[in-house]
């Protein structure tokens, strides 16, 4: 007997609260696989769009695709990065109320492509304010900018941001985006001079060797050679297959031309890029007399020119340093580590300095000029911070990242599973709970005032005597010990023990476990740089096609299945009595013009006149809750989710 797949059997359900079994894991597992397997990377579970990273560009991004996603609702068309985009901005127009986008997954899911997907939607689609086409380039060019100063090849991603965005694009009150801004976090300046083995540095010190003119390389006394540079071949992985560094040098270069950056901006960016360079090849020797001095003459000379400050000024900055001690300044000579813990801090500090200046500046051109306005604007933020990862090396930064990501989860479990539950029982809407895992006990475990891993490493730091990572470790111990989610090599048992190091602690986030060393905490979260190099007044400045054991983790962690319970059982839409009246009063006879009794009664008569069955409705104290987007589509075809959009992305290999 011949049997034949239906359509929904092969592509499985758009949406997952059309799931038939939709308690099973493994129903929600195979329903992405199935997807998956016929390109749809995206699947909604209410209005939360989950996308799986399918690794190879899909013909879904066009304009044409633009077109079709424009003014139709969430629900009648296939889900989309697009769907959300548009959703999002019609709720920004019709609401009049300012937007948000969270875009959440671990490192290498998809996050940066969704968010640069988005911001092409409105770039294309949006009308054009007078005398704001060049707002859209700058928009858009901002990106290769920042992810060539702010981006690096990792062991998860060959394109992973290192520092956390917060977009801003302004509207006015047509539709048009006016101006943006950007907010950058935290950017990891540590691989500026340190990457681990299979990682490059930042992707601006790779394009300008490889395109960078002749001309310009000897102007800056560079060869074009990454492997002459010690700070370019500490993770011995100079070239990266999926990467055209020449071909992005020009992109980047022609990206800051359209920002509005002049020569001469650009020349001072690119002094500091190559003097990042020279930093990391001035090598340190013992002189006549024992005493610690710089070895390499013509990297001191570059460095003299490209930075700007004196040459003799900078050799004692590097070799010696300044103390005020009883009032009095005293200058003593440094060892040969501190020599090069000096060089690796300035280069950190240059290169944090230059990408601070570089946001600044876009931030210039995006900025909103209030004289040629009139009128009212809303705003639509994006956030794309870096994911939760974890290597076989974890250290502060990866602390940092995945602190970060620990609180985005927070957010996403108060907007999708907290209030939505909370609010049905506020309204007396009869409600079967359901339990979730709260990361809320590692957050606290992390930011507590006095208590918390960050208020124990801020005092440690603090403290006179001799504090070390060693003595903060201990602290951690003293203080953190039996916490469920932190662990050590003294508080763990005979059996577990040998997964922690005498060295590390262990975190149990949200996401999976983490084995941090602390090797370095003090120094990092210091940020130290010695008073005499403050001091410089320098210039401004083949994948597998679904790993499904991957995915079932992600969709664990991330808490969908509970997510999906919450959708499925809840209710897609909610209005208060008076908006919901109001918008639809001209519907019914019974309620127009002017509905004069309880507002609870004047939706009553509303519903029943408008057809809706029992089922699909609940009345609570103060609002209509709508079980299914159906019914509120046959009674306005445009009504949008008041919720800030979700984007889940899920990671398909590591
Ligand atoms: V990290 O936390 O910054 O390390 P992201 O941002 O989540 O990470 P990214 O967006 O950089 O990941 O995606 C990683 C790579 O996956 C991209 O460079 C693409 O090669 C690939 N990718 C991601 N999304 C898509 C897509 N929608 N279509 C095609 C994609 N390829
Ligand atoms: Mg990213």
């Amino acid at each position: 007997m011949e049997s034949t797949l239906t359509a929904r059997d092969r592509v499985g359900v758009q949406d997952f609260v059309l799931l038939e079994n939709y308690t099973s894991e493994a129903a929600f597992i195979e329903n992405l696989r199935r997807r998956f397997g016929e390109n749809l990377i995206y699947t909604y579970i209410g209005s939360v769009l989950v996308s799986v990273n399918p690794n190879k560009d899909l013909e879904i991004y066009s304009k044409a695709h633009m077109e079709r996603y424009r003014g139709v609702s969430f629900y009648e068309i296939s889900p989309h990065i697009y769907a959300v985009s548009d959703n999002t901005y019609r709720a920004m127009r019709t609401e009049r109320r300012d937007q948000c986008i969270l875009i959440s997954g671990e490192s290498g899911a998809g996050k940066t492509e969704a968010s640069k997907k988005i911001l092409q939607y409105y770039a294309t689609t949006c009308p054009v304010a007078d005398r704001m086409s060049t707002l859209r380039d700058c928009l858009l060019q901002s990106n290769p900018v920042l992810e060539a100063f702010g981006n690096a090849k990792t062991l998860h991603n060959d394109n992973s941001s290192r520092f956390g965005k917060y977009m801003d694009v302004q509207f006015d009150f047509r539709g048009a985006p006016i101006g943006g801004h950007i907010l950058n976090y935290l950017l990891e300046k540590s691989r500026v001079v340190h990457q681990n083995h299979g990682e490059r540095n930042f992707h601006i010190f790779y394009q300008l060797l490889e395109g960078g003119e002749q001309d310009l390389l000897s102007k800056l006394g560079l060869e074009r050679n990454a492997q002459k540079y010690q700070y370019l071949v500490k993770g011995c992985c100079p070239r990266v297959s999926s990467i055209n560094d020449k071909n992005d040098w020009r992109t980047v270069r022609k990206a800051l031309t359209v920002i509005g950056f002049h020569e001469d901006e650009v020349e001072d960016l690119l002094n500091i890029i190559a003097s990042v360079l020279h930093l990391g090849n001035t090598q340190f020797g013992e002189g006549k007399n024992g005493e610690n001095q710089i070895t390499t003459e013509p990297q001191l000379k570059y460095l003299s020119k490209l930075l700007g400050v004196d040459g003799a000024a900078l050799r004692e900055a590097l070799t010696h340093k300044k103390i005020t001690a009883k009032g009095e300044e005293m200058i003593s000579p440094l060892s040969f580590e501190q020599a090069v813990a000096a060089r690796d801090a300035l280069a950190k500090a240059v290169y944090g300095r230059a990408f601070t200046w570089l946001v600044v500046k876009i931030n210039q051109s995006l900025a909103f000029k209030q004289n040629n306005f009139k009128g009212s604007s809303s705003v639509i933020g994006l956030l794309d911070i870096y994911g939760f990862e974890v290597f076989q090396h974890n250290s502060f930064e990866q602390f940092c990242i995945n602190y970060c990501n620990e609180k985005l989860q927070q957010l996403f479990i108060e907007l999708t599973l907290k209030s939505e539950q909370e609010e049905y029982e506020a309204e007396g809407i009869t409600w079967e709970p359901v339990k979730y895992f709260d990361n809320k006990i590692i957050c606290d475990l992390v930011e507590e005032k006095h208590k918390g891993l960050i208020s124990i490493l801020d005092e440690e730091c603090l403290r006179p005597g001799e504090p070390s990572d060693i003595s903060f470790l201990e602290k951690l111990e003293d203080t953190l010990g039996g916490h469920a989610h932190f662990v050590t090599h003294k508080l763990a048992n005979a059996k577990t023990r040998k997964a922690v190091s005498r060295e590390e602690f262990k975190l149990i986030h949200y996401a999976g476990e983490v084995n941090y060393s602390v090797n370095g905490f003090l120094d990092k979260n210091k940020d130290l740089l010695y008073r005499n190099l403050k001091e410089f007044d320098m210039s401004p400045l083949c994948f597998p096609l679904f790993d499904e054991a991957l995915v079932r983790h992600q969709v664990k962690y991330l808490g969908l299945m509970e997510n999906l319970r919450v959708r499925r059982a809840g209710f897609a839409y909610r209005r208060h009595y008076e908006t919901f009246l109001q918008r639809y009063k001209s519907l019914c006879p019974g309620t127009w013009p002017n509905w004069q009794g309880r507002l609870a009664d004047g939706v009553a008569t509303l519903v029943q006149h408008l057809g809706y069955k029992p089922e699909e409705y609940k009345l609570g104290k103060t609002k209509i809750f709508i079980r299914f987007p159906k019914t509120l589509f046959s009674t306005e075809d445009s009504l949008e989710a008041r919720r800030p959009a979700l984007v889940l992305t899920l990671q398909t290999s590591w």
